[in-house]
């Protein structure tokens, strides 16, 4: 009798074309609409399978593997997996995979055109506009700071902080500052054009803060009240790694007391959920978690997601 095919379950609509080579090799679990998974349910699709393709959706950790005595791997569509407990999964001999590179040039943009959306205030004219209240044209119609030439901070500097800093540095003429917690080597510091400096110095010396760090237990909230306290006074804050990096709340406050000038999102602690206080705000720029978001990048990552999972069933 012919062995049985191992089995995957793909959590998410990706592409067809894609998620089809998995067919070629595996039972095909392929899920065709968006789908809001329960705890409960995640782990009744692990129970029977032996790889997983997943996306920051779907939370997995001890408790859905707990009954998932065939799996041996879980593919991330993304180059951020807090979404996963990789500790659970490795006590168990799951492989974990993610997807980076891929992203990163895509990434890199998103937080240029965010950091300067919200310096130019860019979103903020347009709902001025649209609203009807651009009636007169005049001399100081949202008046906002300039990028070129100014200080770009990076916090958290792996492969999309060093893209956003050579964009910086080379495109718009700006000194460049970045911390992280070990200082990078002098090749790639001097490739990037980025400078190492402690985090409040970071803080003080910005124009204009971009979060790129993984977040984890230790990274949450790492822009909190006193981290925006020492913001320099009009700076942008732009995040498009993890909402639970800020402390939304003193995020809202420094916004609405002018303390930070603006600020851009894609990323929220609560998402899809909003934090009412940001949205009630305008001097700050909103997007729904599309940082890698152009269709070549998007499918560049399900596509190695594909292949990792191939490759760690083979
Ligand atoms: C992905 C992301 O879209 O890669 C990441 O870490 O946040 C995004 O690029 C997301 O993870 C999809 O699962």
């Amino acid at each position: 009798m012919a062995e049985a095919r191992p089995r995957v379950w793909v959590s998410q609509p990706l592409f067809d074309d894609i998620v089809g080579r998995l067919g070629e090799w595996f039972e095909l679990d392929a899920t065709r609409e968006v789908t809001a998974w329960s705890q409960q349910a995640i782990a009744d699709r692990l129970r029977d399978a032996d790889g997983a393709v997943v996306t920051l959706n779907e939370r997995i950790g001890a408790e859905e593997v707990a009954g998932a005595g065939r799996l041996r791997a879980i593919a991330n569509v993304g180059v951020g997996y807090n979404n996963l407990d990789v500790a659970a999964l490795e006590a168990r001999g799951i492989v974990a995979t993610n997807t980076p590179d891929v992203l990163t040039e895509t990434t890199a943009d998103m937080a240029f055109a965010l950091m300067m959306a919200a310096a130019r205030r860019i979103t903020e004219g347009e709902r001025w506009l649209r609203a009807g209240r651009w009636t007169q044209w005049s001399f100081d119609t949202m008046l906002g700071g300039d990028v070129h030439g100014s200080t770009l901070g990076i916090l958290g500097m792996g492969r999309i902080g060093q893209g956003i800093a050579r964009r910086g540095a080379l495109g718009f003429g700006m000194r460049v500052l970045y911390h992280n917690r070990s200082r990078l080597p002098e090749r790639i510091e001097s490739n990037s054009r980025a400078a190492w400096v402690d985090f409040d110095t970071l803080l003080a010396e910005s124009d204009h803060l971009v979060l790129v760090l993984p977040y984890s237990a230790q990274t949450r909230h790492v822009i909190n009240a006193s981290a925006l306290a020492k913001m320099k006074p009009g700076a942008t804050l732009t995040n498009i790694a993890r909402g639970g990096l800020v402390d939304e709340d003193a995020l809202a406050d420094a916004l609405a007391n002018g303390r930070l000038a603006s600020a851009a999102l894609d990323v929220f602690e609560g998402e899809p959920a909003v934090n009412p206080k940001l949205l009630a705000l305008d001097n700050i720029v909103l997007t729904p978690h599309v940082g890698s978001a152009s269709l070549a990048t998007r499918r560049a990552m399900a596509s190695l997601a594909v292949d990792n999972l191939i490759a760690a069933l083979g």
